[in-house]
């Protein structure tokens, strides 16, 4: 039998709207769903691609059990993997105490609002403080920077550039990546519309990107974003282009920063940055001299040295020229799914709350830097990692120095994953438990609902049935806490609340709630035009725009600060600046400046097992310019040495006049070693083994790993 279903893609955060082909209960084709009002047709090749991950002979469908070295596994039942994880969790808790278990999440796992929700759940029944995850390799800048600056972090600001007349990228590359902390499929057409419309589009980064070429180009030396964006607040204070009114009403500490930007002059920081003083002054000039414009910056400039200061310098253009809750301007979406409330209340949208144990890194929003890890389980003492359950992370790829983590990993008394595959980071594990996919799941864009550059809702069921014996993240943990005498992995708070009054909820009557009490829900029937998941099924089940436009809440609501003002002085924000001044530019020894590449055909370390994905032709290069190459004798496919104080890697050039000179790319998420055979035999290295974990290392502020603008030297391989 050959059915059609609507679903919805959750690879990355564009969520479009997909058309799953099923034919005798097996899932074989993807397409566009043209009739999605918010993705309009459009997809792009890993999301109709997704079918070879959900049928892939390499994927893990059966419980599997180590029986030798990392890697070697064999296949056992549920009853007894749950039976030994249970009773090997317990006894650690018992004799080494709550808080030697710990939890670490990857990315996918921001895309199952079960898995998400029961996650946290499940750290509350074991009464563990560890959470990690890949915030330190993604945005907890952007947590951090959001609360200096606003005093929360609950609600989030994205670029409203669908009604902007300037919109510079920093550090972002949309046309690959499809945006990020936002959702929008549209994202093209939508940035596209900034420039039809008469206005400009700036992107500054140190290649020339898909996105760049595509609109103005300011070519930046990595990591050099602090000194080129206090140039851009110079020229707007020097030429009056900042909006008094709204300074004088939303922030303090404006006549300091008067004083501090005189030091940065274009001319001064040109030497350092590489934009010339008068590019500077032409981007100052646009923005402050627009009626609307936002700066919008992404894991280029969040996983760097200054990370959370670069943040809080883009917000500054954004504020200084009073284009904060503005139309076209920098703006907390409109949310049909009280998320920030939620998050405020369960006490979630938290940084620095808790510290991890060795280095005291701060936690952004409840999670705890990855790069923490190895320390925290090597590191004798109260609170060591001894035990811990691994769901949707290959931190050994996607985190710094994936040495030094791997080896700490084979220390664990006990490590559990669930995963689709065995990868590079679970061949360490005792246990992967087979889960199920996004297809074999339902779902609702939970953490994404107060995120939508066009507000809108969806919900999907799942496709197919789990795939051999896989299954949802949320049931597997819920069922190891019972088996450990804990009750239920499903004390999230909201769901204690209902306990409370004797109602216990699964995910899907927690969703449905959610969505109906919710400013775009139904109310439980009082409000006739709102939605609950059943009526979306019915009625809209290709999704539905609530908004076309994004309503703008008032701006109280955003600066929660005491005093509802905007600290431009905050003690951090000076303590950053300080260490921006003494920076020293040149390291000796390391010439270059390495940072990240985002393929259209990877997603981060874990879509390169499919034929459509990984043809045999396509390998890993490093991006180099060719005055660069010419200066080490490296010609195009010539093999070179990468070097940094942390590790080298061999790997062949792709020389490029798209790449500014003093800065190479080099993708991460290859060099694969896991049970993926398409993707061990892609060769390749992992760019993480060039990135440090020392904490002194690491950004001050968010202990963000430095992914991008790492110093190396770069040779012909011998
Ligand atoms: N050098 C460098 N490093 C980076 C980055 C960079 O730009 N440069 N980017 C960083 C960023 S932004 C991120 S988000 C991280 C990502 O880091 P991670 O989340 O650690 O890595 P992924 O490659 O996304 O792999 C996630 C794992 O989840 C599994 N998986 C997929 N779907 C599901 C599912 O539905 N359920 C379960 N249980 N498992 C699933 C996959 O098989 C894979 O093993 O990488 C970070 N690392
Ligand atoms: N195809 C594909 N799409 C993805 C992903 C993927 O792996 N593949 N991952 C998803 C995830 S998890 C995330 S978080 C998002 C990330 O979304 P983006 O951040 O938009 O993605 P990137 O392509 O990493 O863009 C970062 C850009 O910063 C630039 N850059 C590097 N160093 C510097 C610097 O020092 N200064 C400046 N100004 N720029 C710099 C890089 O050259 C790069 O173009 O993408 C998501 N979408
Ligand atoms: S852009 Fe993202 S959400 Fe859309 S199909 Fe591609 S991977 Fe899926
Ligand atoms: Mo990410």
């Amino acid at each position: 039998m050959r059915e059609e279903k609507i679903t919805y893609c959750r690879i990355c955060e564009a969520l479009c709207g997909l058309i799953a082909t099923v034919e005798d209960g097996r899932l074989t084709g993807l397409r566009a769903d043209k009739d999605n009002p918010i993705s309009k047709g459009f997809t792009c090749t890993k999301g109709v691609g997704m079918h070879q991950v959900v049928n892939d002979p390499d994927r893990v469908t059966v419980p599997l059990r180590r029986v030798g070295g990392p890697g070697e596994f064999e296949p056992t039942t549920w009853e007894q993997a749950l039976a030994d994880i249970a009773a090997r969790l317990s006894k650690t808790r018992r004799d080494r105490g709550k808080d030697s278990i710990a939890l670490t999440i990857g990315n996918p796992m921001a895309f199952s609002y079960s898995a998400a929700v029961w996650s946290k759940g499940f750290q509350k029944a074991i009464g563990t403080p560890w959470y990690y995850g890949i915030n330190s390799e993604d945005g907890a800048s952007r947590i951090a920077a959001t609360k200096i600056l606003y005093g929360q972090c609950a609600a989030m600001l994205v670029p409203d550039y669908r009604r902007t007349d300037v919109l510079v990228l920093i550090g972002a590359n949309p046309w690959v990546s499809k945006g990020s902390l936002f959702s929008d499929p549209r994202i093209r057409e939508h940035i596209t519309g900034v420039v039809d419309r008469g206005g400009r589009v700036f992107v500054v980064d140190p290649r020339k990107t898909e996105t760049a070429k595509a609109f103005e180009h300011i070519a930046i030396r990595a990591g050099t974003d602090p000194w080129f964006l206090l140039s851009v607040l110079h020229v707007i204070v020097k030429r009056g282009l900042y909006d008094r009114e709204f300074i004088q009403n939303w922030t303090t500490g404006f006549d300091e920063w008067k004083v501090i930007l005189d030091r940065f002059a274009p001319e001064r920081t040109e030497p350092v940055t590489g934009v010339p003083a008068a590019t500077v002054a032409e981007l100052a000039e646009a923005i402050g001299s627009a009626s609307a414009a936002v700066v919008y910056g992404r894991t280029g400039t969040c996983t760097q040295k200054f990370g959370t200061f670069v943040n809080i310098l883009q917000d500054m253009v954004n504020i200084f020229t009073g284009n904060l809750q503005r139309s076209g301007g920098w703006i907390v979406p409109w949310g049909p799914i009280p998320m920030a409330e939620l998050a405020e209340k369960s006490k979630l949208a938290s940084y620095g709350q808790i510290h991890t144990r060795v280095a005291g890194l701060p936690d952004a929003f409840g999670m705890l830097p990855n790069n923490a890890l190895a320390d925290d389980i090597t590191t004798p003492g109260s609170g060591r990692i001894r035990a811990m359950v691994l769901i949707a992370s290959n931190a050994v790829m996607t985190s710094p120095d994936s040495m030094r983590l791997g080896s700490a990993l084979a220390e664990l008394e006990t490590l559990i994953s669930m995963d689709l595959y065995v990868n590079e980071t679970n061949r360490y594990a005792h246990y992967i438990l087979p889960v199920t996919s996004m297809y074999e799941r339902e779902d609702m864009p939970l953490p994404f609902a107060d995120k939508m550059i066009r507000p809108s809702l969806q919900v999907t069921e799942a496709v197919v049935e789990p795939v051999g014996e896989c299954r949802p993240e949320w049931e597997i943990l819920d069922e190891i806490a019972r088996r450990m005498g804990l009750g239920s992995a499903d004390s999230a708070w909201i769901q204690r609340q209902l306990a409370r009054v004797g109602v216990r909820v699964g995910p899907r009557a927690m969703g449905d709630l959610l969505l109906r009490i919710g400013k775009g829900g139904d109310l439980f029937g009082l409000r006739s035009s709102g939605w609950s998941w059943r009526k979306l099924r019915e009625r809209a089940p290709h999704g539905v725009v609530l908004h076309e436009y994004q309503p703008l809440g008032r701006l109280e609501s955003v600066i929660a600060t005491h005093d509802h003002k905007i600290p431009l002085t905050d003690p951090r924000i000076l303590s950053e600046l300080s260490r921006v001044e003494a920076e020293p530019v040149d390291r000796p020894g390391y010439p270059l400046r390495l940072v990240g590449m985002r393929e259209m055909r990877s997603h981060n370390s874990w879509m390169h097992n499919t034929e459509r994905l990984m043809p045999p032709s396509r390998t890993l290069t490093l991006r180099i310019s060719p005055a660069d190459a010419a200066s080490v004798g490296l010609a195009e496919g010539d093999q070179a040495r990468v070097t940094s104080s942390t590790g080298s890697v061999r790997v062949p050039v792709t020389v490029t006049a798209d790449m500014t000179d003093g800065t190479v790319a080099l993708p991460h998420g290859w060099g694969h070693q896991g049970g993926w055979q398409r993707a061990n035999a892609a060769g390749g290295v992992s760019s993480n083994l060039l990135a440090s974990s020392r904490p002194e290392d690491l950004e001050k502020l968010a202990g963000m790993s430095v992914l991008n603008g790492i110093p190396v030297r770069v040779e012909r391989a011998v």
